[in-house]
């Protein structure tokens, strides 16, 4: 299964516009809230300078970038843990993710609705995580109650267990999300099996209005400042413009960023920013005519990597032939690395590393 960004967010904070630009799904945009109910899925492309260099250079037709599975979830509201607007369901939708990107509208419209009359994306985005919190301190509770008799019995894991819970708990109680708790690997691992929601990283996207872009305003600082008291990442954009852009031309791309002063695609930093919030990275593969990025959690194996090709690959795994993509440039082929004996032959547990580029042998 691919690792998903759930977008979390109010209604009517630009999820479903974000969703599509993104992935151009067409997945319905309105300006009322609760457009959306049952979950959005889609495959965003993630752009990679590295990946035509390594195809020109292969002299491939196709070219594959990463995919990134992106889920438009419903709008939350106050109350979502309760089971308010669309409540648990959506909650259990955002379980299900590996990590979110939580929406923020700081664009003003007269004509699309919002849960107060003015925009403070810093309560907005409290409103959405207290929620969250919420959920968690549940969840957290039933544990607690399902092996207290276990823990006071005098199970040495379980005791341990319930000291983490409380602390969790208390915790939760401050308004302090399980990510920015600073809980150890093992912590973390004694938690998973609840799949808290607020352990999730998050990066918080400005959904900023045309009015507000290249400038550092007031709705955007405080979006930031959100950010970094939970040492979360932020990107910022007006997510319609650009659902606009990628209807463009290549060739008018630059001309409508020049006319709006924006210096680059807030998508593609999004996507970028999403990947490595993951944890991922890209390896590179050229044969039958195709060059293809391929996403990896770091820290895998070549045999986990063969294993995102085909099972095959992975089970018939004899060894890897590997080059850095850089190299494989200079050398313009891996005909010509090999013979220079600048290919390296690695077994199945080589490391891989960003930017590889590589030929599994299997039978
Ligand atoms: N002015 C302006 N309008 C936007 C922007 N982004 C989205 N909208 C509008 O806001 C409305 C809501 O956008 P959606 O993408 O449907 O919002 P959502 O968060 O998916 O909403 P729900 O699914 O109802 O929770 C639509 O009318 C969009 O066209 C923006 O950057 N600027
Ligand atoms: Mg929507």
């Amino acid at each position: 299964m691919a690792l998903q960004i759930g977008i979390i967010g109010l209604p009517n904070s630009g999820k479903s516009t974000i969703f599509n630009a993104m992935t151009r799904a067409g997945a319905q945009v309105a300006g009322y809230p609760f457009s959306t109910v049952d979950p959005n899925y889609g495959m965003a492309e993630v752009p990679d300078d590295r990946l035509e260099k390594v195809a020109s250079t292969a002299g491939c037709s196709k070219v594959i970038p990463a995919g990134l599975r992106l889920v438009d979830i419903a709008g939350l509201v106050e109350g979502a843990h309760r089971g308010e607007g669309l409540g648990n369901q959506f909650l259990a939708h955002i379980r299900e993710v590996d990590a979110l990107a939580h929406a923020v509208r700081c664009f003003a419209s007269p004509d699309v609705a919002h849960v107060r009359a003015e925009i403070d994306p810093e309560l907005d985005i409290a409103v959405v995580n207290t929620e969250l919190i919420l959920a968690d301190l549940a969840a957290v509770e039933r544990r607690k109650d399902r092996i207290a008799k276990a823990a006071k019995s005098g199970e040495r894991d379980k005791a341990r267990e319930l000291a983490l819970l409380e602390r969790v708990e208390s915790e939760l109680d401050r308004e302090v999300p399980v990510r920015a708790m600073g809980l150890s690997r093992e912590e973390e691992e004694i938690l998973a099996g609840l799949f808290l929601l607020t352990a999730k990283p998050v990066i918080y996207v400005a959904n900023l209005g045309e009015e507000q872009l290249g400038v550092d305003g007031p709705l955007l600082r405080s979006v930031r400042d959100v950010a970094a008291a939970e040492g979360a990442g932020l990107v910022a954009f007006n997510a319609r413009l650009e659902a606009e852009i990628e209807e463009l031309e290549p060739g008018e791309v630059r001309e409508f960023l020049d006319a709006y002063g924006i210096d680059s695609l807030g998508l593609e930093e999004f996507a970028a920013r999403c990947y490595s919030l993951l944890g991922l990275m890209t390896f590179f593969t050229t044969e039958s005519g195709e060059c293809r990025a391929w996403p990896l959690r770091e820290g895998s194996t070549a045999v986990q990597a063969a294993g995102k090709i085909h099972t095959d690959m992975e089970q018939g795994f004899i060894r890897a032939e590997v080059i850095a993509w850089e190299r494989f440039l200079e050398y313009g082929s891996f005909h010509i690395a090999r013979d220079r004996g600048a290919v390296r032959v690695e077994g199945r547990d080589y490391i891989m590393r960003d930017g590889d580029v590589i030929l599994f042998r299997f039978s």
